[in-house]
């Protein structure tokens, strides 16, 4: 008898071990019928409720590697609010160098002011940078249902009749887009595969015939550069936006500090008086402060006035990293996982993100 999976979330269906994938207790497996979800997609779904369950990264590779064995289409997914966390560029190898095509998802959060020519440049540069060769470069936001249509013919001209892997980090939206899919294709009306804010949602290859071909939801990486990797529920809430982000402006003088929450802080160091515009999560605290303050007020109010963190499991050492920018024209300051700061002109800054998350500046996209 072949093996029953989760349609939520791709496990092998099993009723020995409730702390495991797939889980689902024999007397509702011997009444269900089709579709079964397991336990922990159930209260997902229907509750909210998170089960942790996390697959390990050997798993992960386990699992990825295996596409290395087909002759198949790579659509990797890239969050556009997480670039460099969510860029994985060892997916290439791991692949066994199959084509790859590029999908940047939640181009919702970012202001529709930026232009798309912009955003294919900057990350083609990354691309390049991280040497990862790839046949094209799509934009689309899954959750709102934007350019879906397009990027689901792009890909099916470019697969040729191969099966075609959704692959990326955890929470870059693979299953949400898999999701539009199922309902602009397939009709379906509800969410069929499991979607959640949190981090590994996704355990196994979810094998779906679409047309010709199959499309194969897959787990995410768990990424150490990540950010929201580290956070809570609570603090997820607070650094992940929900809708397109709106500048907030500071005018700085030099010896000022601007913090975000507890997780960032930006020191003006010299440069005449200029605005720094933090592109953030609507929900994010930005408290400005003068630089000869600001260790002061990150020591004794770190989890209070500065929030997240908001416990001691998410409290994590800052580290520094100095940025001497010389510009004519606007740069911006990339906070990896929490957004960005627009800055104009010739500026030195410090800046003190979580350790393993490295800062950088860019050209800015707007
Ligand atoms: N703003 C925005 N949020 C999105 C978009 N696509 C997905 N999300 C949200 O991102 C979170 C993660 O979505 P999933 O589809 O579960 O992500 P995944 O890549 O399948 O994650 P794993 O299965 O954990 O690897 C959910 O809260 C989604 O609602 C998008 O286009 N825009
Ligand atoms: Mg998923």
């Amino acid at each position: 008898m072949e093996e029953m999976r989760c349609i939520g979330c791709g496990s092998i269906i099993q009723s020995e071990d409730n702390k495991k994938p797939g889980f689902i207790p024999q007397s509702k497996l011997d009444s269900e019928e089709t579709d079964i979800v397991c336990r922990r997609c159930f209260r997902l779904k229907n509750y909210n409720e998170v089960t942790p369950l996390e697959i390990t990264k050997d798993d992960y590779f386990n699992i990825i590697s295996e596409i290395g064995n087909h002759n198949a289409l790579i659509v990797k997914i890239i969050d556009l609010f997480d670039i460099e966390g969510s860029l994985i560029p060892q997916i290439q190898k791991l692949t066994n160098h199959n084509d790859l095509i590029i999908v940047a998802n939640k181009r919702d959060l970012l202001p529709k002011l930026v232009k798309e020519t912009k955003i294919i440049h900057h990350l083609k540069k990354i691309l390049k940078d991280n040497n990862l060769i790839v046949e094209d470069i799509y934009l689309m936001s899954a959750l709102k249902n934007h350019n879906i249509d397009e990027v689901f013919n792009k890909i099916t001209k470019k697969a040729h009749g191969r099966d075609i892997y959704i692959v990326g980090a955890t929470n870059v939206g693979k299953s949400t887009f898999v999701n539009a899919l199922l309902k602009s294709r397939a009709g379906t009306i509800k969410d069929v595969i499991t979607v959640s804010s949190l981090a590994g949602t996704t355990l196994d290859l979810i094998k779906i015939p679409l047309g010709r071909n199959f499309i194969i939801d897959t787990p995410g990486l768990v990424n150490d550069n990540q950010i929201t990797h580290y956070l809570s529920p609570k603090a997820l809430k607070i650094v992940t936006p929900k809708k397109e982000i709106k500048p907030k402006g500071f005018q700085l003088d030099s010896s000022q500090t601007l913090f975000m929450g507890g997780l960032a802080r930006i020191d003006f160091i010299s440069g005449p008086k200029t605005s720094f515009i933090c592109y953030v999560s609507e929900f994010m605290k930005i408290h400005r402060t003068k630089l000869e303050k600001a260790d002061e007020l990150y020591s004794s109010h770190l989890g209070t006035l500065l929030t997240p963190p908001f416990n001691k499991d998410e409290l994590f050492p800052l580290k520094a990293h100095n940025f001497n920018i010389r510009s004519i024209g606007k740069s911006d300051i990339v906070l990896p996982g929490l957004g960005f700061v627009t800055v104009t002109g010739n500026v030195k800054v410090k800046v003190h993100v979580r350790v393993n998350t490295i800062p950088y500046v860019r050209a800015a996209i707007i």
